[in-house]
């Protein structure tokens, strides 16, 4: 019988130290990773395991805690006091309820001091096995340290709580049961089901055995036994005890000696801590990684948008005009050059600094300087919609509270967008030339032959005027039959005229690329904006899903 039980006891899985601490490190890391992102009152037991078995596995490997804990008069300190065979801790009769634990200890106290100030045992509720006589028979229980619980059903709660954080705290635990309230629903619903992912660490006793007749004690551990398999706890090691008889408890003292020996249970219990944890959180991760990030189409809306908060079209058609302006002004006619200088260029109007062409002043502008005009409500609402279309396609198919996660971080910055959206765009170097060399040839072409016309106006003028006089007229110089003062009139007109309809196309065609290419520098940087203060923080958070969702895999203990 007892053989059969140690293996019973054995039958449980082996768990690797090392292992335990690779997935307590990755339930850790799975911590860090969701910081910020999920809600906290989810990651409350996570938080609780990593701190409790970090300090369970610095306190002592070398000791195994086991809980005595049951219904009132099933008898958990009868069979404390016949397991340390002393009478240590108040049985019902004299004391009916205590709000507090007691502990024995196998072995030296040194060591199994520091774990009971943890677990919160009084000093003057720990008892010493081994100096009390008889050194030889016990010293298979040795690293055995033993809990006396305050009663579960205990009508005070604070007893209640107190059961329930030591159960928390605890390597192993026997539940104590008695024929009369074996079934009870409160141990089963509200204790032994919540254990099932701890079957390795749980051992079930039937005590007062001696209560019920031969007979019937295997129908009642039967009984038993189907309600267990009904909680989930299927093969989980069931005795029967009877703690006023000596010989009662040797099952139940065997089993703990293999416990011990084994020194499993600590790590057994804690492994079924993190089962418990990650099973928790198993919702807040998809089977499926998330994409790499924001996607193109995502993207470009964003950038659009961005662009129209930030005047860019704006911006892009005074580029054009002032192009245009700027190169009638050098090259036009010469007669009506002054009058269109008179004109304000468009570019200028909007104070930006670095519109100047080549020569660039300092970028690092006020931002107050510019005169963009502010964005309307329209383009501001559709820079909302585009963070959040963003947000939505990069972290809409993440289970759980991630989508929110990933759309909170995509707006974390929006308020600093307008002062960036600003610097960027006075920041951005527009390539508007002020005087470019062909403009300027151009310009002197026209002063030539306007000057040859005047040249040709001026002569004919003279010979009028010494006609007119009755003065000798000097011989016109012909070309061909062309008098050469007319041709010179005439054709510096019409040279001008033909110089100027053939430049006023190529402004434009000049202007227009200037334009696009001003377009293509202020998207450049109003999309850094969006990747900085939108598309980084949303990396970010799919960065942060995509480690926890890793380190929950390794905590599950998959490879
Ligand atoms: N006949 C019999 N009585 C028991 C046994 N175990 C405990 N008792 C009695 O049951 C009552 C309650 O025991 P106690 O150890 O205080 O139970 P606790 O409330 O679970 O600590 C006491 O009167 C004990 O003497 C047992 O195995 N057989
Ligand atoms: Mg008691």
């Amino acid at each position: 019988m007892v053989g059969r039980m140690r293996e019973a006891l054995r039958g449980g899985r082996r768990v690797d130290p090392d292992e335990l601490i690779t997935r307590l490190d990755a339930v850790r890391r799975f911590l860090a990773a969701v910081d910020g992102h999920l809600p906290d009152e989810r990651l409350v037991p996570a938080h609780t395991l990593v701190e409790r078995a970090g300090t369970r596995l610095a306190l002592s490997r070398d000791h195994t805690v086991v809980a005595l804990a049951g219904a009132t008069g099933s008898g958990k300190s009868s069979l404390f006091n016949a397991l340390a065979r002393l009478d240590l801790s108040p049985v019902g009769v004299r004391r009916p309820t205590t709000g507090v634990a007691h502990a024995c200890v196998w072995g030296p106290l040194d060591g199994a001091n520091r774990l009971l100030d943890w677990i919160g045992v009084l000093p003057r509720h720990r008892f010493i096995r081994e100096s009390a006589l008889d050194g030889d028979d016990e010293s298979a229980l040795h690293g055995l340290v033993l809990l006396d619980l305050p009663d579960f059903d205990s009508v005070q709660q604070a007893h209640r709580l107190e059961v329930d954080r030591l159960l928390g705290l605890v390597d192993l635990v026997v539940w104590v049961v008695d024929p009369q309230k074996y079934a009870d629903r409160l141990v089963h619903t509200g204790y032994l089901r919540e254990f099932h992912r701890h079957r390795d660490v749980t051992l079930v006793v039937l005590n007062q055995a001696d209560r019920l007749a031969p007979a019937e004690l295997p129908r009642v551990l039967d009984d038993l036994r189907r309600l267990l398999d009904a909680d989930g706890l299927p093969g989980v090691p069931l005795l029967a005890t009877t703690a006023v008889d000596r010989s009662g408890t040797t099952e139940l003292r065997a089993s703990l000696e293999s416990t011990v020996a084994e020194r499993q249970a600590s790590l057994r219990r804690l492994a079924g801590d993190v089962d418990t944890v990650v099973e928790r959180l198993g919702d807040l991760v998809g089977p499926e990684a998330a994409g790499t990030g924001p996607d193109a189409t995502g993207t470009r809306a964003l950038t659009s948008a961005l662009a129209g908060t930030a005047g860019v079209p704006a911006v892009t058609a005074a580029v054009e005009g002032a192009y245009r302006h700027r190169a009638a002004g050098v090259t036009g006619w010469p007669v009506v050059r002054g009058w269109r200088r008179l004109r304000p260029d468009p570019l200028r109007r909007l104070h930006l600094p670095g519109t100047g062409g080549t020569t660039d002043e300092p970028t690092e502008q006020p931002v107050a300087a510019t005169s963009v005009p502010d964005p309307t409500a329209a383009q501001r609402s559709a820079l909302g919609l585009a963070v959040r279309a963003v947000a939505e396609r990069a972290g809409g198919d993440l289970p759980g509270p991630w989508p929110a996660a990933v759309t909170g971080a995509a707006r974390s910055r929006l308020g600093d967008v307008p002062d960036a959206l600003d610097r960027a765009v006075a920041g951005t170097d527009l390539g508007v030339p002020e005087r470019p060399l062909w403009w300027r040839l151009v310009g002197a072409l026209q002063w030539l032959v306007t000057l040859t016309a005047v040249a040709g106006l001026a002569w004919l003028v003279l010979g009028y005027a010494l006609r007119a006089l009755g003065l000798p007229d000097p011989d016109e110089p012909m070309v061909g039959e062309v008098p050469l003062p007319s041709l010179l009139l005439l054709g510096g007109l019409l040279v001008g005229l033909l110089v100027a309809a053939v430049t006023r196309p190529v402004v434009r065609w000049a202007a227009r690329r200037t334009r696009l290419r001003a377009e293509r520098r202020l998207t450049a940087a109003v999309a850094e904006v969006g990747e900085e203060h939108v598309l980084t923080p949303v990396r970010a958070v799919l960065s942060s899903y995509a480690d926890a969702r890793d380190a929950l895999r390794v905590a599950a203990g998959k490879k």
